[in-house]
């Protein structure tokens, strides 16, 4: 069973201007993060892969590419968490027939799921697939919160082997690392990738990572090693950056940057709004001035 420690790209998909899958482009970006970035995995349908807005068939699809193009380079997790718990099942089921090394779902949002019901759409996700489960906690944006007893009764389930914490709240992450030293925890947000370290992660997954990944790695390293200002040096140019990706729109200027180094990264998907003149040549200052 492969090590799922280490960094990983929250894949970006590439959409035509017609918002339908750009094979070629996604397969690009695929090979980018592999060969170029060297990243240790892909985290594939993902808030980054823009993957709350497709159909069943495209986010298969989406998933097939990604294994067809990586095959066994890296490690693969499949983001197959949907308010739909039949097409998460599905999902689960497809994903670990082509060979995913871990599956992964965001907690289920829009409705006010109580705790027993949260943990229901887990255990059913997994009951009939041979493989290992991710929980993506992601409050900010599903308005879902997990407490460390709440995390306690997911993760005797031994197939929940770790959890996605994108998530600001340094106390939790401490208390999280220090209640489930046998679990994987995986920091979401790159901009705190340093101090989540500190505390003691296993990885991180992230979006900018599929530009910025030379300098996550940094930040990763140093800060394993006790570099601590170093990668403080490094993290201060990444947060300078990421608050310029932020301001000019974040999945479309992460593809931009990416066009800019010739891969067909594409547009994103509606209703995210089309690239506008203004977007398109902020990011070509913010690649000049980063890269
Ligand atoms: O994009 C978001 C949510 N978060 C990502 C990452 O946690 C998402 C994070 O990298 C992810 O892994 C996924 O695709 O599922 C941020 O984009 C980054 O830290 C900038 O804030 O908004």
């Amino acid at each position: 069973m492969r090590d799922l420690k280490g960094l990983y790209s929250a894949l970006l998909c590439s959409f035509h201007e017609d918002g339908t899958i750009n094979e070629k482009g996604l397969r690009q970006i695929i090979r980018h993060n592999i060969d170029h970035n060297k990243m240790d995995g892909l985290y594939v349908g993902g808030s980054t892969g823009e993957n709350f807005m497709l159909s069943t068939e495209e986010k298969k699809r989406i998933f097939e590419i990604a294994k067809d193009e990586a095959k066994d380079d890296v490690t693969l997790i499949a983001q197959v968490g949907s308010i739909n718990l039949k097409e998460s099942i599905e999902l689960a089921k497809f994903a670990t027939d082509l060979g995913y090394d871990a599956l992964s779902a965001v907690t289920p949002f829009y409705y006010k799921f109580s705790f027993d019901e949260v943990r229901h759409y887990y255990e059913s996700i997994i009951s009939d697939v041979d493989n290992r489960m991710i929980i993506y906690f992601i409050p900010f944006l599903t308005g879902v919160n997990i407490s460390i007893p709440q995390f306690e009764k997911l993760f005797a389930n031994k197939k929940i082997v770790g959890v996605k914490f994108t998530q600001g709240d340094f106390y939790l992450l401490e208390r999280m690392r220090k209640a489930f030293p046998d679990k994987l925890i995986f920091a979401g947000f790159d901009e705190m990738l340093l101090p989540a370290t500190v505390l003691g992660i296993d990885g991180a997954i992230g979006s900018t990572y599929n530009v910025n990944a030379a300098r996550a790695r940094q930040i990763y390293e140093l800060t394993r090693a006790n570099k601590i200002s170093e990668a403080l040096e490094v993290q201060h140019i990444t947060n300078d950056l990421i608050t310029d990706i932020l301001d000019n729109g974040l999945y479309g200027t992460i593809k931009l940057l990416l066009a800019e180094q010739g891969i067909e990264a594409g547009c994103c998907r509606e209703p995210m709004k089309p690239y506008t003149p203004e977007m398109r040549a902020r990011a070509k200052e913010i690649y000049k001035k980063y890269f």
